[in-house]
């Protein structure tokens, strides 16, 4: 009997110890999962890796990032790596905004046609007041987001003729991602849009079930779409991507003071890197990137201002619709911001840099 009084207390107490202890003395795991949609080798990737490096060295090992690439952790569905981070399924991510605007309409902000102009109206959004609602929002949904990469400014590639003007895209069927702004804008130009995830997308490429698909020449090159029949480019930098570095609340909340500081600078300094790597990669061959696709045989349409309002005028109406579904109040901020920066055709000038 006396015995059992005894466990009975001792039981008592280190209950009291448990709910006692602060929240970073909880355990880490021996392996944190971060997810992400393309290739390593994509500047997304590799940005994505410095970050995981910086933490596993600066931590001395205490936070062990294992990358994840192609969103295996839910199946290649990238439309679900957010509702899987919010969960913990997944401890960490590097997501496109595009992917994750299921969960944050707001995000589609980046995605109204011919809104972003070049890299200063992009970094004008991400690094000002725009930036800093979208990530509340992100707060809000109980991820904790840390810094913006870049996937990039959006062209456009098929296997069929040069698009040179809304006419020429006529009939032509595009896989587009997972927003339905995407099947929007598609359809008021002609085409015929195809909803499927990035994986889907490159089998559909292969057996020629699609003509064509929209992303950033880093990505067209790092899965070498000139060699699965992509022959025809347009650069009309149409929308850009934005990435965002985030964790998962619990596991952010079970890090020290000290280790969350380390994680959060570790991302800003990753995140550095890869834009420059987004924006540099594209003359990492000394050539122009569209020069060196086109000495690959890939015939590569560059837009005059007036062919490029065409694309605009054509997809006008699509942007005011969405302009109310966005939010009427930030997509006024973000065109405020934008406003002072000059159209450019060539987004891959890189002079302009945060
Ligand atoms: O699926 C795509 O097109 C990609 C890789 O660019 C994104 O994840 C948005």
């Amino acid at each position: 009997m006396r015995n059992q009084g005894w466990r009975g207390l001792i039981g008592v107490a280190l209950a009291l110890a448990v709910t006692a202890l602060p929240a970073a003395a909880q355990p880490y795991k021996a392996e944190y999962s971060l997810s992400i949609v393309p290739d390593a080798g994509t500047p997304w990737g590799k940005g994505t890796q410095l970050w995981a490096d910086i933490v596993r060295e600066r931590t001395r090992g205490r936070i062990n990032i294992r990358l994840h690439p192609g969103a295996t952790l839910v199946g290649g569905d990238q439309t679900r790596e957010f509702t899987a981070l919010r969960q913990g399924v997944i401890d960490m991510a590097v997501g496109s905004t595009i992917n994750w605007s299921s969960a944050i309409p707001e995000f589609n902000v980046f995605s109204l046609p011919f809104l972003l102009r070049g890299y200063r109206s992009l970094d004008a959004l991400t690094q000002g007041d725009v930036g800093r609602e979208l990530f509340r929002r992100v707060e809000e949904q109980g991820v904790v987001p840390l810094a913006w990469g870049e996937n990039g400014f959006r062209q456009l590639s098929n296997s069929r003729r040069p698009i040179r003007a809304p006419e020429d895209m006529r009939g032509l069927r595009f896989r587009v991602v997972g927003s339905l702004l995407f099947n929007d804008i598609f359809t008021a130009l002609g085409a015929v849009p195809a909803q499927m995830t990035w994986n889907e997308a490159m089998r559909a490429i292969r057996t020629r079930k699609i003509d064509g698909q929209e992303n950033p020449i880093t990505i067209y090159n790092n899965v070498r779409l000139d060699t699965l029949g992509q022959r025809y480019v347009t650069v009309w930098d149409y929308v850009a991507d934005p990435i965002v570095f985030v964790v998962n609340r619990q596991v952010w909340d079970s890090w020290s003071p000290q280790d969350r500081d380390i994680v959060r600078e570790a991302a800003m300094e990753a995140a550095r890197f890869e834009v420059t790597l987004a924006r540099e990669d594209l003359l990492s061959t000394g050539r122009g990137t569209l020069e060196d696709l086109e000495a690959r045989g890939v015939k590569v349409t560059r837009l005059t201002p007036d062919q490029r309002q065409r694309f605009v005028d054509a997809t006008r109406a699509v942007y005011t619709k969405w302009k109310t579904l966005v939010g009427r109040d930030l997509v006024e901020k973000a065109e405020a911001a934008v406003k002072d920066d000059t159209p450019i055709n060539k987004p891959h000038d890189v002079s302009v840099r945060r």
